[in-house]
């Protein structure tokens, strides 16, 4: 992974650098809150945290464009915050509250916005990436220049129903961007145990998508490779990928004992990648913001996660007749 950049004056405005702190921190402060209503016994089921990962969801929502959809595994609460769903529905969904987004019925794994055109949240791992190609399928046969972010793991990378899906993006030439989430790890098995590469994203060579590599630890990079990718897919020229190195600091889940590697790996990360760390020191250094400034905007992002706990803990649990709706036989 590549180690932090603070040298290179950034392109964007203040106001920008700001808006991808807020929403950086959003998801790292909603999945410590996460973490903690699970250690009380308020959420149960399985519970992937996004922790370290922020700085992929948030760069390329700032690539998105309005109608623009999304598709993702599991590891979804960070993807649905930077798309602007509501976080007391989404933390109600966690607890399987009568409010949460899907009424209490999903959980972690299984959340929808038509409104914000998230498609989940899935549980099967790749099984999002034909169902994001097949998104994509539709836009382009309706022609209205939307993209698809199809989000996927280094683990799902190894499987054949992602090859099965490049050849046929490839050959309708559909918008869609593949992006490979790379965290280095899939459950206890480090990407180097798996994976015969280092890198994944040359793979699409072999159906003629092109890719490259980006630092998911620097937001704006990602924003950058972001806008490369979709403006490729707007200009009809068919899917692109993007293997974005990052990492994940919490276990694969809520049950996982982490004994597959050491503290002090996650402690170098920490230090030396944080993506969150890496703007604050951009607002701080190029004198955009002061200490108090990032410290009202901590304190308001604070208060938006103890407003969704509470929601989460006061909604009720879903009546009994719930159980016979949202079904299809
Ligand atoms: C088809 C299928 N096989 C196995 C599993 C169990 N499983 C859940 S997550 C996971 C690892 C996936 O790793 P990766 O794609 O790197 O995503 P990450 O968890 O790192 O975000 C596995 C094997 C599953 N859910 N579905
Ligand atoms: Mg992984």
């Amino acid at each position: 992974m590549a180690a932090r950049k603070t040298t290179k004056k950034p392109n964007v405005s203040a106001e920008e650098l700001k808006t991808y702190y807020r929403e950086m921190l959003l998801i790292r402060r909603f999945e410590e809150k996460a973490g903690q209503l699970y250690g009380m016994g308020l959420i149960g089921g399985f519970c992937h945290l996004y922790i370290g990962q922020e700085a992929v969801v948030v760069g390329l929502e700032a690539a998105a464009e309005d109608g623009d959809k999304r598709i993702t595994s599991y590891r979804d609460h960070g993807h649905m915050l930077a798309c602007g769903m509501d976080p007391g529905g989404v933390m109600a969904e966690l607890t399987g509250r009568e409010g949460g987004l899907s009424k209490g019925k999903g959980g972690s794994m299984h959340m929808f916005s038509k409104e914000k055109h998230f498609y989940g949240g899935h549980g099967i791992v790749g099984a999002q990436v034909p169902l994001g190609a097949g998104l994509a399928f539709a836009d382009k046969y309706k022609d209205n220049g939307r993209v698809t972010f199809t989000y996927f793991g280094d683990g799902a990378a190894n499987q054949g129903q992602v090859y099965e899906t490049f050849n046929m993006a490839a050959i309708w030439q559909l918008p869609v961007v593949f992006v490979i989430e790379n965290n280095q790890y899939a459950m206890g098995t480090a990407q180097s145990r798996s994976t015969s590469t280092k890198d994944i994203y040359h793979r699409g060579e072999a159906f003629g998508i092109p890719g490259e590599i980006v630092n998911g630890m620097d937001v704006l990079a990602v924003k950058e490779a972001g806008e490369k990718a979709v403006a490729h897919c707007r200009a009809g020229k068919g899917p692109y990928i993007l293997e974005v190195k990052t990492y994940r600091y919490r276990g694969h889940s809520m049950s996982d004992p982490a004994k597959y590697r050491t503290r002090e790996e996650v402690q170098k990360v920490r230090e030396q990648s944080d993506p969150i760390e890496h703007v604050r020191e951009l607002l701080l250094t190029g004198k955009h913001a002061t200490e108090d400034d990032l410290k009202a905007i901590d304190k308001e992002i604070k208060e938006v996660v103890n407003q969704a706990a509470e929601f989460a803990k006061e909604s009720p649990e879903p009546s009994l007749d719930e159980l016979w709706t949202d079904i299809y036989a």
